[in-house]
């Protein structure tokens, strides 16, 4: 028997999904949009050779450019003069916005200035391979013409133009492969919402609750936006995050995976699709098999390299994703190279992110470094695309070392004073050492018991990191 208490909560529940759905005038739930064909998920049989085939365009890339973009760079990390140190994509969160509130946002969310060629050649100019661009970000603000939603840059904002469009276009242009992220929480669909002390139920929160029947709409109103997506732009990645939520099942997260690659098989598909991610460490737990094709460390770069998983870390310039006006804690190239390096060496991508503004402007901060990070990459990107990880079973004393069958490429970070660099043995026989910059000039070495000594230069040629190349000695 229902007590009336019960009646009472369960009229609250009612009431507060109502109020949710009412609260905001932006319609969502158009699932079954005409054209959307019906799907039959079905196993993914993929040979080894066949998933090495696929994945072997984003092993070899190795850098890659992370864009959030969306209505929080309208506000740029301040509410009614409130600022913080939380990130600025999750203002709605920390602002405790609420849905409507945050909705005036797309009013004035009009970059002019966006130039898609100049995005791209900012990207590809500091030797990146590969774009993500947040698609839809927690706030459930879709930055491309969303046919099953009308809170998007077409219906909704002044700009009224489908920026994607032009952003994936330029990026093949370019030769960089186009990608999406693409979040699970939603932070504006009506079938969530939030239940939080202090928190208005339609703002921003790190979990929000399923109304009652709302997440098979959900993901319903998910697949036709993702079939959309991929259909429209032909993204090469599927970046998906916001997974945390206890009503999202690593069940979803493998019926996600397989109704995606039916759509592309050749896509590749973050591990944020299901559950099986760790934290900000990334890695999928192995306590049973989890989907996603390849691991998410953020904002940290794993202590060792992670033979034979494929992973990308991602990581900020500064403290936050989404633009922020004041957010001046920027990292310099030298450190960004140092990561890159740092990454590839342990065998992983590094997916480096910029924050736009409103008006459509990467912040020139990001730019004269990303210009840094290239002028280095232009010099040293053979000893960063198609290789894999060191060889060295500890971490070299200078440096870090990248490999190529047949070759390795040491990173010297720290230049020997005594113009002697010690490069520990590790069983393999060295035919010639050279600075990459000079390939025709030989330094000379000498093997001893336990390591090369390699007479090089008194100074360091780059400031930064400088690459030495060992040929090793095929026959042994
Ligand atoms: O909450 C998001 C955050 O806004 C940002 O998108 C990062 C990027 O990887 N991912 C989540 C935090 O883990």
């Amino acid at each position: 028997m229902v007590t009336c208490q019960r009646f009472l909560v369960g009229m609250l529940l009612v009431a507060t999904a109502v109020a949710i759905v009412a609260s905001s005038s932006f319609s969502q739930t158009q699932p079954g949009h005409p054209g959307v064909v019906p799907f039959a998920a079905k196993t993914l049989p993929e040979t080894k050779t066949e998933r090495n085939n696929r994945m072997r365009w984003w092993r070899e890339a190795r850098f890659g450019m992370f864009i959030h973009w969306g209505l929080y760079a309208v506000p740029a990390g301040e509410y009614k003069g409130k600022r913080s140190e939380k990130i600025g994509e999750w203002i709605m969160e920390w602002a405790n916005i609420p849905r409507a509130d945050y909705e005036q946002f797309a009013t004035r969310f009009n970059p002019v200035k966006f130039n898609a060629a100049e995005w791209v050649r900012i990207a590809k100019n500091a030797g990146m391979k590969y774009i993500v661009i947040t698609s839809k970000h927690h706030d459930g603000f879709s930055l491309y013409d969303s046919r099953v939603s009308n809170y998007d840059v077409v219906d909704a904002t002044p700009y009224a133009r489908d920026l994607i469009k032009a952003l994936a276009a330029e990026t093949k242009r370019q030769g960089l492969k186009f990608c999406f992220y693409y979040s699970i929480l939603d932070w504006h669909h009506p079938s969530q919402y939030v239940d939080a002390p202090g928190k208005d139920p339609t703002a921003g929160n790190g979990t929000t609750k399923m109304r009652p029947g709302g997440k098979e709409e959900y993901v319903a109103y998910m697949k036709d936006q993702l079939r959309e997506l991929i259909t429209a732009y032909d993204p090469a990645v599927l970046w998906f995050d916001g997974e945390w939520q206890d009503w999202w099942t690593e069940e979803d997260g493998q019926d996600l995976y397989r109704y995606v690659r039916r759509l592309k098989p050749a896509i590749i598909i973050n591990n944020r699709v299901g559950k099986g991610r760790q934290g900000m460490a990334g890695m999928s737990k192995t306590d049973r098999e989890y989907s996603g094709d390849f691991g998410t460390p953020e904002q940290e770069i794993p202590a060792n390299g992670l033979p034979g998983a494929d992973w990308e870390s991602c990581m900020t310039m500064n403290t936050t994703w989404g633009y922020k006006s004041y957010d001046d804690k920027w990292k310099s190239a030298e450190t960004i190279i140092g990561n890159l390096i740092d990454i590839a060496s342990k065998g992983g991508n590094y997916l480096l992110n910029v924050g736009p503004t409103a008006d459509g402007l990467i912040p020139q901060p990001s730019v004269k470094r990303l210009a840094d990070v290239g002028k280095w990459m232009k010099v040293n990107g053979q000893a960063i695309y198609g290789t894999t990880a060191s060889p060295f079973a500890t971490q070299l004393p200078f440096g870090r070392a990248t490999s190529k069958p047949g070759r390795i490429y040491l990173h010297v970070f720290d230049w020997p004073a005594d113009g002697r660099l010690r490069v520990p043995s590790w069983g393999k026989r060295v035919k010639r050492v050279y600075l990459l910059t000079t390939p025709k000039h030989d330094l000379k070495s000498i093997e001893t018991d336990d390591s090369i000594e390699v007479e090089v230069p008194t100074t360091a040629p780059d400031k930064v990191a400088t690459v030495i190349v060992m040929d090793l000695d095929k026959r042994r």
